[in-house]
Formats: C-alpha cells, sequence, structure tokens
C-alpha cells in the first residue's frame, strides 16, 4: 500500500487494541508519532532505499510462485512478532533489539501482505511491469491497487477525507463484517501471528480481481473501480483487525 493504506491499516488497528497494547505500544513509539502508531506506518517505506536498510525492501512483497520469497514474507512477521515478545515477558530472551523499529516493521508488513499484487506474479513484478491508465492517468497495475483505487474512493465518496474513509470501514467492521471479524482475529496452534493465510488469500484475490481484466494497455475505469474498491476496502480492515489482534497477543499481560 502507499501511504493512505498504511495509515487506514494501523487507525483501525488502534482501535481494537486491548489496555495492555494501548500501554505497550505508547512506550514504544518515537516521540514524533504523537502517539499514534498510524503516523509511523510508513516508516519502512520511507527508509527502504537507504543503503542500511536496503535489506528490508525485499521484504514488503512476495512474488509468487518463488516459494522461498513467500517463506521470507512471512518469516519477517513472525521475526518481527517474535522480537516483540521477547521484550513484553511473553518469552526469555537476552537479545536487545530495536524494538521501535521491531513494531513499526511489523505494523507495515501485517499492511503490505493483505495487498493482494504483494503476492502477485514474480514475471511482473507483482504488476509493476504492466503498464495501464487508471481513467485518463497513466501508471502500472501495481500503483493502481496500491494508491489509486484508494484515491478515487476518497475524491468520489468521502470528500477526499481519509478519516472520513476509515469511519466508514469502522462501522462497517460493527455492521456487516461483525460477525467475520472472530475469524479474521483467530490464529492456529496458539500462535501470536500467521502470515501464511493472509498471504494464500492475497495470492487468490491478484489472481480473481487484480490482474483479470487488467491486461498491459488496458484502461482500467468505472468498472473495475466499483468492483475492486470492496476487495480493497476488506483487505484494509482485515489488515487492521489482524494487526491489532497480533499485537494483543504479543503484548497480553493475561495468563
Ligand atoms: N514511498 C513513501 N516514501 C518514500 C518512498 C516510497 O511513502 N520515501 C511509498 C510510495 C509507494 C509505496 O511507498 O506508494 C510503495 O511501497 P510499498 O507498497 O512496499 O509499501
Ligand atoms: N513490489 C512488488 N513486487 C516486486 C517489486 C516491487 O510488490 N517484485 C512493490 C514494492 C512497492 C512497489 O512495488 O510497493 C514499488 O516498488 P519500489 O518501491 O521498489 O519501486
Ligand atoms: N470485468 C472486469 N473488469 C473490467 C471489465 C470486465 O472485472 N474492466 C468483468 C465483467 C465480467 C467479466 O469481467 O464479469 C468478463 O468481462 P468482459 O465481458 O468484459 O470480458
Ligand atoms: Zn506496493
Ligand atoms: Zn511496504
Amino acid at each position: 500500500w502507499g501511504d493512505d493504506g498504511h495509515y487506514s491499516v494501523c487507525k483501525i488497528a488502534q482501535g481494537y487494541f486491548e489496555e495492555d497494547t494501548v500501554v505497550a505500544v505508547k512506550k514504544l513509539l518515537p516521540e514524533y508519532a504523537d502517539g499514534e502508531l498510524a503516523a509511523v506506518c510508513s516508516w519502512p517505506d520511507e527508509i527502504k532505499k537507504l543503503p542500511q536498510w536496503r535489506w528490508t525492501s525485499a521484504l514488503h512483497f512476495a512474488d509468487t510462485p518463488d516459494y522461498k520469497c513467500n517463506y521470507e514474507y512471512s518469516r519477517a512477521i513472525f521475526n518481527y512478532t517474535n522480537q516483540l515478545m521477547s521484550a513484553s515477558g511473553n518469552s526469555q530472551s537476552i537479545v536487545h533489539y530495536n524494538l521501535t523499529e521491531a513494531l513499526m516493521f511489523l505494523s507495515h508488513y501485517m499492511g503490505d501482505i493483505h495487498q493482494p499484487l504483494h503476492e502477485g506474479f514474480i514475471g511482473d513484478l507483482g504488476g509493476n511491469k504492466i503498464k495501464v491508465h487508471w481513467y485518463n492517468h497513466e501508471t502500472n497495475l501495481h500503483r493502481v491497487w496500491d494508491d489509486m483505487i484508494i484515491e478515487s474512493a476518497l475524491v468520489t465518496y468521502y470528500n477526499s477525507s481519509l478519516p472520513r474513509m476509515i469511519q466508514s470501514l469502522q462501522t462497517k467492521l460493527e455492521n456487516g463484517w461483525s460477525n467475520d471479524v472472530p475469524s479474521w482475529e483467530s490464529c492456529q496452534l496458539n500462535q501470536a501471528a500467521c502470515p501464511n493465510p493472509y498471504a494464500s488469500e492475497s495470492i487468490d484475490l491478484a489472481c480473481k480481481y487484480a490482474y483479470k481484466n487488467a491486461t498491459a494497455g488496458t484502461t482500467l475505469g468505472d468498472y473495475y473501480f466499483v468492483s475492486r474498491l470492496p476487495v480493497v476496502e476488506k483487505r484494509l480492515a482485515q489488515g487492521g483487525i489482524r494487526l491489532a489482534a497480533t499485537l494483543n497477543r504479543i503484548f497480553s499481560t493475561k495468563p
């Protein structure tokens, strides 16, 4: 996702934090975040081109069918989850990680794993090589899913206000999706994080919605926008719910 997508995922997550999580996150956030996790969820995109952070760039996506890549992507989420667990008293460790960075990476990667084209095909770099028009605008399919669908939704339905769009997702979570939320939160085998099913869902959605009727040179317009926006909205909401559920499991002090 672009900035708006990551902000939405983290803002939705914040609304589902349990008390222990509120306290732990507040302690870990850098001062400039001003108490808002959502304010730092794009940080991994801002630093990923710097020499010392280059190694984190490939962890933002996992193109299929590269099995090893897929594995590494999910492993990044397990890795940062474990770092945070080590300091939360839920596991023993003598290693001192930078837990502020771990929180920001986990929050960002949890968003990206829900963007279907972050699990796209390796041959087209997750849609980056598929040049399309978004209405009159020349772009590529990856950017359509990172940014354009969200941008058009803001302009068309939300008076260009991201908080209004987030509010609408929160309302859907309390109404239409309320029966699904417990299954989104659940994680098998008592694990704190379970990214693998999220990645599988993304691959499936990439084929069924993102790539469908969107070959190179296509002009994507109203039909594509109206039929794909519900997918984007649901993935942002699921990302938020699952980020909150994961952080709640990490920071819970309940026995
Ligand atoms: N991006 C950013 N700041 C930068 C460089 C990139 O916010 N200095 C954003 C723009 C793209 C997004 O990163 O929309 C793509 O990254 P990803 O989808 O991996 O999150
Ligand atoms: N990306 C991807 N798959 C690739 C390469 C890149 O999903 N094989 C994503 C990461 C960014 C966006 O595409 O969100 C643009 O990549 P970059 O910022 O590296 O130009
Ligand atoms: N379709 C789509 N996106 C488009 C055009 C069409 O998702 N930009 C859908 C409409 C039909 C299916 O794909 O369900 C087949 O469309 P067509 O008849 O255009 O091949
Ligand atoms: Zn992207
Ligand atoms: Zn990213």
